[in-house]
């Protein structure tokens, strides 16, 4: 029997388990990314291991979220990066240069290759062929050190493209009309593997926005072809050499499909606060906004910018409508800039900011009070945008432009005639922008600032759990709720007794007190608790403060991973009515001696037992009961 895409990746990298949906497997690494916000604690984390030099065949670490140099925080963690990339052989991106999947894509992506990276949008990389993951720094750590990745073997699912997309109309759509269908949990457990005959029309940069959020659906993956499209992207970034094809054979088998005809896709839009709260943009039309901010990820590639320098080029933003415009990397500024585009952009009366993640992820560029934001990013969680009550949507960098100059949401279909963007022949690669390790990385001396503390050690595990229920949530609990980003609280990354305040601040801000003067306890949420970001911060922040279960109806992939990495017993109501039998501030006990067997949670409160299971591995208890997996590995490397 033929295989897809995702099969044939994962058997040239499988390590052990069998490739059935739902096993534990192991695969190797190649390609290791970190990003600044989540790289201080893996590369401290790294330094742990004890280990000389990376094994992986290239890993590389990017600034591009913390940028913001408003004290010395910041700065410090920049330069604690660059010297341990050097130390250890990492190649180092600085600021300025660009958000690290944009500049990935760009640079080192390569088609067939397994790359994990320590921010959830890894599989923007999908777009070239790449099986790339999100995970915990501490799990990209180890696969710096040459351990193999643990997944569950996911399940794969065809998404047959047919059809082009009409003018006006573009890849967001694609994939905010997924989203529509299949909402923020519909990709657990699943790869979304693309195919059929749409893929042709779709550039790389294009296929990336798509597989960039395939995160929002919680998906392990999303992966395209590496096809003629591939080749040309590759050739235009001068590394036609690293192309290979790669396509599912016809034969091959699928655990689900989903079909898209791309023909009589419209314009569509995410309204607050989830991402799959998607409207066609016609039913949102007329809607007054206040600023427009294109970039991210997701959507500020070279031909997104171009196309909106177009729209712009002669014509003024709406007086009201404050654009902002972030291009994803150095590249595509630069060649905005040759072009002439970047002229267009400034006469028209955008704010221009630095190539870098900036207010996706709360840097800035805040809202007004109640103001209505529409944003090419891949996330609306309430609150990210660092304004609580802002209204944020989520578009297409058409859908953008064309609002931003209205000064109301506008379906980009009124613009007139459709305005094509070719791929360049080349692109502007400047290679020396990035720093490879020098000769002899064993005499560097890596520096630390006084706001990189050492990692919390936390002992093994306790036969009880005992404490207070410290906080209760409900569903899709966001890693921005348990731990927000920001201005303010991001610059905090490398101190965890200091981020630690800012748990839960935006749900309760008393949690953090709390949950000290009571001595620890647990945490209660319901569905898809941890979606979002792969923030270790969010399972290492509560632990710190003494959580040490969390108690759920299920949770995202990626938080799951970082919980038992930092030692805190993720359980799961057996009956998820049961999640009504216990309030916050109830006093409970969990016998975890055993967690092979049945777990019952006592409410000392009510009286109450409740019986509760797990989705753990014998592994991942071993883990549990060291105290989590630095305790284990710094042992074993
Ligand atoms: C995000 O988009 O939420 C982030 C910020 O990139 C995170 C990583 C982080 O919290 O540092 C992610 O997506 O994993
Ligand atoms: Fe950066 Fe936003 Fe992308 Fe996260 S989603 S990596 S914050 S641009």
């Amino acid at each position: 029997m033929g295989k897809n895409l995702v099969e044939k990746i994962i058997v040239a990298h499988l390590k052990s388990g069998e490739m059935e949906p739902g096993e534990e497997i192991t695969i190797s690494i190649d390609q290791t990314l970190t990003q600044d916000a989540t790289g201080t604690l893996a590369y401290l984390e790294l330094e742990a291991m004890g280990i000389e030099r990376v094994a992986t065949e290239l890993s590389v670490s990017y600034v591009d979220h913390n940028t913001l140099q408003t004290g010395h925080e910041n700065a410090d963690d920049h330069r604690y990066l660059r010297t341990v990339a050097a130390r250890y052989g990492v190649l180092f991106s600085p600021p300025g240069n660009g958000i690290c999947h944009q500049v990935h894509l760009e640079r080192f992506g390569v088609p067939g290759k397994t790359l994990l990276g320590s921010d959830s949008h890894t599989p923007t990389a999908g777009g070239l062929g790449m099986l790339a993951i999100g995970a915990g720094g501490l799990d990209v750590a180890l696969a710096m050190a040459g351990r193999p990745f643990y997944l569950f073997m996911p399940a794969v699912v065809r998404v047959e493209l047919s059809g082009r997309l009409a003018p006006w109309v573009s890849a967001k759509d694609v994939i905010l009309e997924v989203l529509r269908k299949l909402s923020v949990t519909g990709g657990v457990g699943k790869i979304f593997e693309y195919g059929g005959t749409g893929v042709r029309g779709l550039s790389v940069p294009e296929r990336s926005t798509i597989t960039n959020m395939g995160a929002e659906l919680g998906a392990t993956s999303s992966i395209f072809p590496s096809d003629a499209g591939t080749r040309r992207f590759l050739h235009a970034q001068g590394r036609e050499g690293d192309w290979t094809p790669l396509a599912a054979d016809r034969s091959a088998r699928y655990d689900g499909e989903l079909s898209l005809d791309l023909t009589y896709l419209e314009p569509m839009l995410a309204l607050p606060h989830s991402p799959d709260n998607v409207r066609k943009v016609t039913e949102e039309a007329g809607v007054r906004v206040n600023q427009v901010v294109i970039g991210s990820c997701t959507n500020s590639s070279y031909q997104d910018l171009m196309r909106v320098a177009e729209v712009l080029k002669g014509r003024r933003v709406h007086p009201e409508v404050e654009l902002v415009i972030a291009p994803g990397s150095r590249q595509v500024l630069h060649m905005l800039a040759q072009r002439r585009a970047l002229d267009y952009l400034i006469a028209a009366g955008a704010r221009i900011l630095e190539s870098a993640c900036g207010p996706c992820i709360g840097m800035g560029q805040a809202p007004s009070s109640g103001g209505v934001s529409v944003r090419t990013f891949n996330r609306n969680f309430k609150g990210r945008s660092g304004t609580p009550d802002a209204v944020i949507y989520l578009c297409s960098a058409e859908t953008a432009v064309a609002s931003a100059l209205a000064g109301e949401i506008t379906d980009p279909r009124s613009l007139g005639e459709a305005i094509q963007v070719p791929q360049p022949q080349r692109f502007w690669t400047g290679e020396d922008l990035i720093v490879p390790p020098p000769p002899h990385p064993e005499k560097v001396e890596v520096i630390r600032g006084p706001n990189i503390k050492p990692l919390p050690k936390f002992p093994p595990l306790a036969g009880e759990i005992k404490g207070a229920v410290l906080i209760k949530v409900g569903d899709n609990i966001t890693t921005d709720d348990i731990l927000p980003a920001g201005a303010q609280i991001l610059p905090l990354r490398s101190n965890i007794p200091a981020i630690a305040e800012y748990t839960f601040s935006q749900l309760d801000p008393s949690f953090a007190v709390r949950a000290k003067e009571q001595g620890g306890g647990v945490i209660v949420g319901r569905a898809n608790y941890g979606q979002g970001s792969s923030r270790e911060h969010a399972a290492l922040a509560p632990r710190y403060l003494g959580v040490r279960a969390v108690i759920t109806v299920g949770f995202a992939r990626i938080h799951l991973a970082n919980l038992i990495n930092f030692g805190v017993v993720p359980l799961i109501f057996t009956n998820p009515d049961d999640y009504e039998q216990i309030e916050q501030g109830n006093q409970v006990v969990i016998q975890v001696q055993d967690l092979s067997g049945e777990i019952v949670l006592q409410n000392e409160t009510s009286g109450l037992s409740i019986p509760l299971t797990h989705c753990l591995r014998p592994r991942e208890i071993t883990i549990l009961r060291a105290g989590g997996t630095l305790n284990l590995a710094k042992d074993s490397l």
